[in-house]
């Protein structure tokens, strides 16, 4: 990705802060968790082991201990019970794997440091006493060429086949038959940085939206969700409500998004930057007829404002202020929840910031689209700075073991699954007033069905910066592509020479 966009994210991260804080705040007093919660009617289905009282400690590094760990998220440990439904719920699975291994579950924060070069400490002082390692998904990913990564396949017991294991990335986060990188459902990032498009439920019905273009539940459902059909809708929705013959962010516009040029398009449209050799290398795959034809109808929507604004779009236009607002971005988003956006591109961390806290109009959540009916399933892409589990290079010889960590692994996610996931759902929907299940399958379709730029999350910035400069002028995509193909094939022939010399 490209360090702009990086930049922009990170500063939106910075001056988010706070947003999230609730769950963590009060302080209450321990008190236990519901006891139907922690007993387990297929707690036979796991293994039985008993690791007298020991630590099983998560390595947590995180950003800066100056701002908020945006990237990470508050669901490895809590201290207490304190009425937050995400961190009640963290307690409570984590009290459920403590009873069930009689473990203690620990999580170590580092801080302010660059991932490669803690685990170089740790490393080198044979203190690497972690057994697994949390981190920002890019700086983790970069770190696999380094060698400090263990091979989650170590793991006898973890069965990825589970949908708690998101067995849709698998594949995604496999190099050369070894598994650097994981996710799952201790941690909610699955959804909190998966890319997904939120709607303006009360606006749809109030102008009549879905009596002209249909349902975009029931499309997709019924599996016929398409671009086609979602920039018709973006286009139809705009309307000049002020009659100055302009649409600005005081009218009502089909889609608010931070991609202003729609590049996310790709990936949702089932095109990813590599595909994988049968030897495992990797080859640039991106660029086809298929891929020129996206570029091309994308770019007709996104590039004219009527339809599409960015966030720059809202801070450019005249008389705009984000005061009052935490941040810029946040002041952006605002306009979604004020109900001047049908859409508005993004993922579900954001229904903290305090404009989703107090919009009226209900949201829905929606996958974005397919590119054609054929297309299997809907995709969700994963933020590639979102937090992902990684293991340490080599077993941990004093308590722990490759089959501690997996039999740990695989009913700490479990339970994730059972008791933090529903919390999470809640946390997410919770301005809803009318509770609609078909926000929850909506989810469901989502997080079943995410997915890794596997060159995004190990820093191989030069194929997205290729693509995005396509997106900006389609015109000239195909000199752009041939341009940097070169480039784009040797970053990616060098990062996996460096992985297959790996011990
Ligand atoms: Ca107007």
């Amino acid at each position: 990705m490209n360090f702009k966009r990086i930049l922009a994210v990170v500063l939106a991260a910075i001056m988010c802060l706070g947003v999230l804080a609730s769950c963590n705040q009060g302080g209450g007093e321990e008190t236990r968790p519901p006891e139907e919660q922690i007993g387990d009617a297929n707690a036979g289905n796991f293994k039985s082991a008993d690791y007298e009282g020991n630590e099983f400690t998560f390595l947590v590094i995180k950003h800066s201990d100056i701002i908020k760990d945006y990237y990470g998220g508050a669901f490895i440990d809590s201290e207490a019970m304190n009425g937050g439904k995400v961190n009640d719920a963290v307690f409570t699975r984590n009290h459920a794997v403590q009873q069930k291994y009689n473990v203690d579950i620990v999580e170590k924060s580092e801080v302010n440091g660059d991932p490669a070069q803690i685990l170089q400490s740790y490393i080198m002082s044979g203190d690497f006493v972690f057994d697994v390692v949390y981190g920002w998904g890019y700086k983790l990913g970069a770190c696999i060429t380094e060698n400090y990564l263990g091979d989650f396949n170590n793991l006898p017991d973890a069965d990825f086949t589970q949908e708690y294991w998101s067995p849709s990335t698998i594949e995604d986060l496999t190099v050369d038959d070894r598994l650097f990188l994981s996710m799952n459902e201790i941690s909610m990032n699955v959804l909190d940085w998966a890319s997904f498009l939120f709607y303006n439920k009360t606006m749809a019905e109030n102008r009549n939206i879905e009596a002209e273009f249909g349902s975009p539940y029931e499309m997709v459902e019924e599996g016929t969700w398409t671009y086609d059909k979602f920039l018709k809708m973006v286009q139809g929705a705009s309307a000049d409500l002020d009659g100055d013959n302009a649409i600005t962010r005081n009218d009502f516009f089909g889609l608010l998004d931070g991609n202003g040029v729609g590049s996310g398009a790709l990936q949702n449209c089932g095109v990813y930057y590599t595909t994988k050799n049968d030897d495992g290398s990797y080859e640039l795959s991106f660029y086809s007829e298929k891929t020129l034809g996206i570029i091309d109808m994308v770019h007709k929507v996104y590039s004219n404002d009527k339809y599409v604004k960015d966030f720059e779009d809202i801070w450019n236009e005249p008389g705009s202020s984000a005061d009052g607002f935490d941040d810029q971005w946040q002041y952006a988003r605002s306009y979604f929840a004020t109900d001047h956006a049908l859409f508005c591109g993004g993922s579900a961390n954001i229904t903290s910031e305090q404009a989703f806290r107090d919009m009226e109009s209900e949201y829905g959540v929606l996958p974005y689209p397919k590119y054609d009916v054929n297309q299997e399933n809907y995709n969700a892409t994963l933020d590639p700075l979102a937090s992902v589990f990684a293991l340490p290079s080599t077993e941990r010889a004093d308590i722990g073991s490759w089959e501690r960590t997996g039999i740990i692994l695989e009913y700490m996610a479990y339970k994730s699954h059972e008791i933090l996931l529903p919390a999470y759902y809640n946390e997410v929907l919770q301005g809803q007033r009318m509770d609609d299940d078909r926000d929850h399958k909506m989810l469901d379709i989502i997080r079943n069905n995410i997915h890794y730029e596997f060159a995004d999350l190990v820093s191989i910035t030069s194929i997205s910066d290729t693509i995005t400069n396509m997106f900006k002028k389609p015109t000239m995509a195909a000199s752009t592509y041939t341009r940097s193909q070169k480039k784009m094939i040797n970053d990616l022939d060098d990062f996996y020479s460096k992985v297959i010399a790996l011990d």
